[in-house]
């Protein structure tokens, strides 16, 4: 066991990491036990839109870790020009969007601590600042039978979420770290942040959001490489 990293002993041990850090029993939960959660989800937009989600609980101002959250990128670290940034909004929408870094910011902002928590054993208590997904989602106007969203990177990493995760009051696209603008190693302009999903689902400088219908081939840079997709906390 001493041999594998934490990435390696997840995806062996076939574990979801949900229970690793805040389960607080010290007992892994394994796949059997969440095989419900893992099954790629399929509920309906307007059904979605209208469930009121439970918001996780949040910690404090003075809570925050700044030294513990560990920049953690695949590969290259893109540098976007904020002045001529996009965000695509496409796929199966009734209003594709192309919105300016000045588009985003004049919509509402939300803030809001939580614990960020990495398959590779680590956690901080992070604050983001940032517009509400289900606000882009809404503006998009979304056809009835979207199911998933994919998110595409400036670094070629994509993941896909389904819906209802997407519109979690509290999934963010986040432009604010720690009461700052985001740091370009963290993501700068726009990255995704939420307290119900690992680290991994949280994509950082996100350039493109596309609403399916279904998932394709690719779930996702680590999916494909053998890590469970709903990853929730
Ligand atoms: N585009 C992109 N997003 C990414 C990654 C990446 O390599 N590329 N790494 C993920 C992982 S594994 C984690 S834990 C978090 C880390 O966020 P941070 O670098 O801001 O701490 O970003 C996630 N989002
Ligand atoms: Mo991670």
């Amino acid at each position: 066991m001493q041999n594998f990293s934490r990435r390696e002993f997840l995806k062996i041990a076939g574990v979801s990491s949900s229970g690793l850090i805040l389960g607080g029993c010290g007992v892994p939960i394994f796949a059997d036990m969440v095989g419900a959660a893992t099954e790629p989800l399929n509920q309906k937009f307007e059904e979605l839109l209208f469930q009121p989600e439970k918001p996780v609980p949040e910690f404090a101002v003075s809570q925050i870790e700044p030294n513990q959250l560990i920049v953690n990128t695949f590969g290259f670290t893109p540098v976007l020009d904020p002045a001529t940034f996009r965000l695509i909004i496409d796929g199966e929408v009734n209003q594709p969007l192309s919105l300016s870094l000045n588009d985003i910011y004049k919509l509402p902002l939300t803030s809001m601590v939580i614990r960020h928590v990495c398959v590779e054993g680590w956690a901080a208590i992070v604050q983001w600042g940032g517009v509400r997904l289900r606000d882009l989602i809404q503006l998009a106007q979304p056809k009835p039978d979207v199911r998933y969203v994919y998110f595409q990177s400036a670094d070629r990493y994509s993941e896909s979420w389904d819906l209802r995760s997407c519109l979690h009051p509290q999934t963010l696209m986040a432009y604010q770290k720690n009461g700052e603008p985001l740091p370009i190693q963290n993501g700068a302009p726009l990255r995704v942040a939420s307290p119900i999903k690992l680290g991994y689902k949280q994509s950082k400088w996100v350039t493109r959001i596309t609403l399916v219908n279904q998932l394709g081939r690719s779930r996702g840079y680590w999916e494909d490489q053998g890590y469970e997709w709903f990853a929730g906390l």
